[in-house]
């Protein structure tokens, strides 16, 4: 009998050091917790397709990582095979800003199966699932602040797969200390991730817009600038971001998200956004409004980064979220946690990338 024809292995980009390679998944790894390192398999034949299917949830590759040998060892789920290539959502904003707090609110409720908007997520990565729980979602269940990022490896903060009308499509997060966009060597390597970048969400801090505006207006009246009326609040997180997504990034979608809204809970008309209810679908018309006054919000108070992103992009949203629906004291969010719109932006992205999300998924963002 002639022996099937070789197939060539699939090409793969690994997310964190963006190398190129043949999947090769014959000499599969596990994570031992108890030893904390990644271990050869000893048994990968089963009889039983199911309990391959099982077991092989928790299998590894190590990356190649041919081209940046100094670069720390790491590794990839086996379930990347399984799927088409990730779509790699990255985060972006001044540090404190609350981009982990939001990014943790969001991907909490696609794991919960996020009421009435028909996606479903599940964890791909089932190792670094559990970090992520330790480290992000029981602190936020208890109502917990949440660490400030480190992430030296530059590694991602989940991999999950979303369901979505009936499409399987893997999500990659990337959240980053925002002091490494800045005072490191160009293409460093925990943001390097922008590269690869398939979406984009910028995060910028309610009260940060405003207070900026408010000061910049009293150095107006004592006159000790030079030209207080042409004084804008820069965002140059965003501006540097920018720059290192792959051709500027015009056509990625992108979203950005006023976060810490619950400060602007009674200014109109981000109150009225706040309390928006969707019913989990996603209409288009109403995020073009919403985008409308999330723009004047940035147009009053002179954040010409933020405002920019609008017209740099060709498609893209804005939107007021909050977090934690409500601000910290002494490290701990009294009322809990009660997120507010965290959805919505990413549901916008996912209908600007191309994803089932609804009937008016096509005209989202433009
Ligand atoms: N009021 C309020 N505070 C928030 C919210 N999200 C985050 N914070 C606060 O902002 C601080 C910075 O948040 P974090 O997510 O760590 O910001 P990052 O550095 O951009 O990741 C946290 O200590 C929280 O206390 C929110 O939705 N509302
Ligand atoms: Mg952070
Ligand atoms: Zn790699």
């Amino acid at each position: 009998m002639a022996a099937p024809p070789e197939t060539a292995a699939r090409v793969v980009t690994c997310p964190i050091c963006l190398d190129r390679f043949p999947w090769d998944e014959t000499e599969p790894l596990e994570y031992d917790s108890r030893e904390g390192r990644y271990k050869p398999v000893e048994q990968t034949e089963f009889s039983n397709p199911d309990v391959l299917a099982d077991v092989r949830r928790l299998w590894y590759i190590r990356c190649p990582n041919t081209s940046d040998p100094d670069s720390p060892n790491h590794y990839l789920p086996v379930g990347y095979a399984d799927y088409p290539d990730p779509l790699v959502i990255a985060l972006i904003g001044r540090p404190r800003s609350g981009k982990t707090h939001l990014v943790v609110a969001m991907i909490r409720e696609l794991l919960n199966g996020s009421a009435g908007s028909g996606l479903r997520a599940k964890a791909l990565d089932v190792h670094q699932n559990n970090t992520f729980r330790r480290d992000f979602l029981d602190p936020f269940e208890h109502g917990t602040r949440l660490a400030g990022t480190r992430n030296d490896l530059g590694t991602y903060l989940q991999w999950l797969v979303l369901e979505c009308g009936g499409v399987k499509r893997p999500l990659v997060f990337f959240d980053i200390a925002g002091e490494d966009y800045r005072n490191q060597v160009y293409n460093s390597r925990s943001t390097r991730f922008l590269v690869n970048a398939g979406a984009v969400l910028f995060v910028e801090d309610a009260a940060h817009v405003l207070h900026s505006a408010a000061e910049q207006q009293d150095l107006a009246f004592d006159g000790s600038l030079a030209n207080p009326l042409g004084a804008n609040a820069t965002n140059e997180y965003v501006q540097e971001a920018k720059n290192r997504l792959r051709g500027g990034g015009v056509d990625l979608p992108c979203a950005v998200a006023v976060t810490k809204s619950d400060r602007l809970r009674y200014v109109s008309p981000a109150d009225r956004w706040l309390r928006h209810d969707p019913g989990g679908g996603l209409s288009a018309t109403d995020l073009l409004s919403e985008t409308r006054d999330v723009y004047a919000l940035f147009h009053g108070n002179r954040a010409a980064d933020m405002m920019e992103l609008y017209h740099h992009f060709r498609r893209c949203t804005m939107h007021f979220v909050s977090a934690t629906g409500g601000a910290v004291s002494e490290n701990t969010f009294p009322a809990g946690m009660r997120p507010m719109r965290v959805l919505a932006p990413l549901l916008a992205l996912f209908a600007m990338a191309g994803l089932p999300v609804g009937p008016d998924a096509g005209l989202v963002g433009r």
